[in-house]
């Protein structure tokens, strides 16, 4: 048995998996009430899809590993969903790029903003050299009136790759604006987020995140001219129209 009391061949197992860590959370005081609803939208799509990684999916998590590696500064961003749902999974990630993790919060308060830093900690980010940020808030992201514009100089502010995993738009579209390039990972092919995107990961974070470590621990002997090809063929509208498609077939498989 594992950490839900149903056997992992349940065929619903990853969705009760997910719920029961996002109720957690939110007991926790990690993820918001609103992450609730957002796990609602995401489950929905997730099913649509067949609850699998589709192949698309799999090219932009390898695309994605390999922007982050050849990038200067990559940051992975963190609010109250991705808290409950992946934290080792995100230090793990972290580590293998060498990336650092920067916590930001739609409903941001400083309570949730500690409990979530504290919760990351628990997975031993300093081990892996990984600093978990966005505590500081000294910077601002131009143009986004709400806490999420919050980030931290030498974290958000500085980074040239972002991970931005399931968050509404404007905040992916400021980003985008502002020169940086943007990894988003979101069950919703047709979401704002995944649409401003230069790498779209339409697939459950929970599947994602491990797939683009894999990807990262495959690819770290690769030279730059193999890591810029990569990501040079790969095609975020092709990427998000396969996601549509495959939804639109009604092959749950
Ligand atoms: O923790 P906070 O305060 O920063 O608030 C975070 C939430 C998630 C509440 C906030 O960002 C929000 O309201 O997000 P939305 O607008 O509901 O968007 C969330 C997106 O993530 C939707 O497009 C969902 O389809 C998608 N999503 C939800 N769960 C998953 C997911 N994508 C991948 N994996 C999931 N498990």
């Amino acid at each position: 048995m594992s950490e839900i009391d149903v056997p992992e061949s349940h065929p619903r197992y990853q969705s009760l998996l997910t719920r029961h860590r996002i109720e957690e959370g939110v007991e926790k005081g990690i993820t918001s009430k609103q992450g609730l609803i957002a796990e609602g939208r995401g489950e929905a799509f997730d099913y649509l899809l067949g609850e699998r990684t589709i192949e698309s999916a799999d090219e932009a998590a390898r695309a994605a590993a390999a922007l982050l590696l050849l990038a200067d500064r990559p940051v992975l961003s963190v609010n109250g969903n991705v808290a409950a749902l992946v934290p080792g999974e995100i230090v793990e990630l972290a580590a293998a790029v060498d990336a650092d993790v920067e916590v930001n919060l739609f409903n941001r308060t400083d309570e949730r903003m500690e409990a979530i830093a504290a919760h990351l900690h628990e997975h031993d980010p300093e081990a892996a050299g990984v600093e978990i940020k966005g505590l500081t808030a000294d910077a601002r992201i131009p143009g986004l009136e709400h806490e999420r514009s919050k980030v931290d100089a030498d974290g958000i502010g500085a980074a040239d790759v972002v991970l931005v995993p399931l968050e509404d738009g404007d905040r992916a579209e400021a980003l985008a604006a502002m020169g940086k390039s943007e990894i988003v990972i979101d069950l919703n092919p047709l979401s704002r987020s995944a649409q401003a995107a230069a790498v779209p990961i339409v697939d459950n974070i929970l599947r994602a995140v491990p797939n683009v470590t894999r990807h990262a621990e495959a690819l770290c002997d690769a030279s730059r001219e193999e890591l810029e090809s990569i990501v040079g063929d790969f095609d975020p509208d092709a990427a998000l129209s396969a996601a549509e498609g495959a939804i639109r077939s009604g092959d749950l498989e």
